[in-house]
């Protein structure tokens, strides 16, 4: 039971540097191909949105070309081989405007659908993604994206504190631990949904299936 017109979806950070080989995940040491098992479901659940006339948000994760955004904190982390800003191969990992930081072919934004920069794991932190949403008159978010428990779960909470409504999709987010995927999952839905809920693309789509059949056909009568 939800209202199209006040939801929006939330694609987040599904970025080459993250999903693929050879790019900022990889570098920290990760196997990415647990991620690239979000894109087909999210690639429905993103279309099905776009049918259907919802705003659809983009958020990136990455820094200006000079790093002067980046802060020590977040530099240091990660293997002493690469940090953000060195050179892979899909260009400099988590930097605007290579390959590597844009976001993947399947999920690619289309004209109408901000793409929201970002230099920190939440997308609400140094952006105007809460100004859009308030602009849109958007109450509740729907979440796909990666990974699971850093940068959707940051946003799910930032987002709750903001009194935005969050639900996550659990198959079309992912991260690159499957213990951290589950718990990571349990932790927002726990305690009766204590900052957001979970449910799936299917039970998702039916809803939004739904929700479009009855705007129609309060339209028509
Ligand atoms: N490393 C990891 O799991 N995630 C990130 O660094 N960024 C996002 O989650 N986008």
């Amino acid at each position: 039971v939800f209202d199209p017109a006040k939801t929006a979806l939330m694609m987040i950070d599904f970025q080459r540097d993250f999903v693929y080989p050879g790019g900022f995940g990889e570098s920290l040491g990760n196997d990415t191909s647990l991620l690239m098992r979000a894109i087909p479901p999210a690639e429905r659940v993103l279309k099905a949105c776009r049918e259907a006339g919802m705003f659809v948000i983009h958020t990136r994760e990455g820094h200006r070309a000079d790093l002067s955004d980046l802060p020590r904190a977040k530099y240091e982390r990660g293997k002493p081989t690469l940090h953000i800003g060195d050179m892979g191969s899909m260009g400099r990992l988590l930097v605007r405007g290579e390959l590597g930081h844009d976001i993947v072919e399947e999920l690619y934004p289309i004209a109408g659908e901000p793409v929201v920069d970002k230099p920190g794991k939440g997308a609400f932190y140094a952006t105007d993604l809460d100004a859009i949403l308030k602009m849109k008159g958007l109450e509740r978010l729907v979440f796909c994206g990666v990974t699971t428990e850093v940068c959707v779960q940051t946003t799910v909470r930032e987002a709750n504190d903001r009194g935005y409504d969050a639900v996550v999709l659990s198959d079309c987010v992912a991260s690159y631990f499957p213990e951290f995927q589950r718990v990571a999952l349990e932790m927002v839905k726990a305690q009766g949904g204590i900052f957001g809920w979970v449910s799936d693309s299917e039970r998702f789509l039916k809803g939004l299936a739904a929700a479009t059949g009855r705007a129609t056909a309060g339209a028509t009568a």
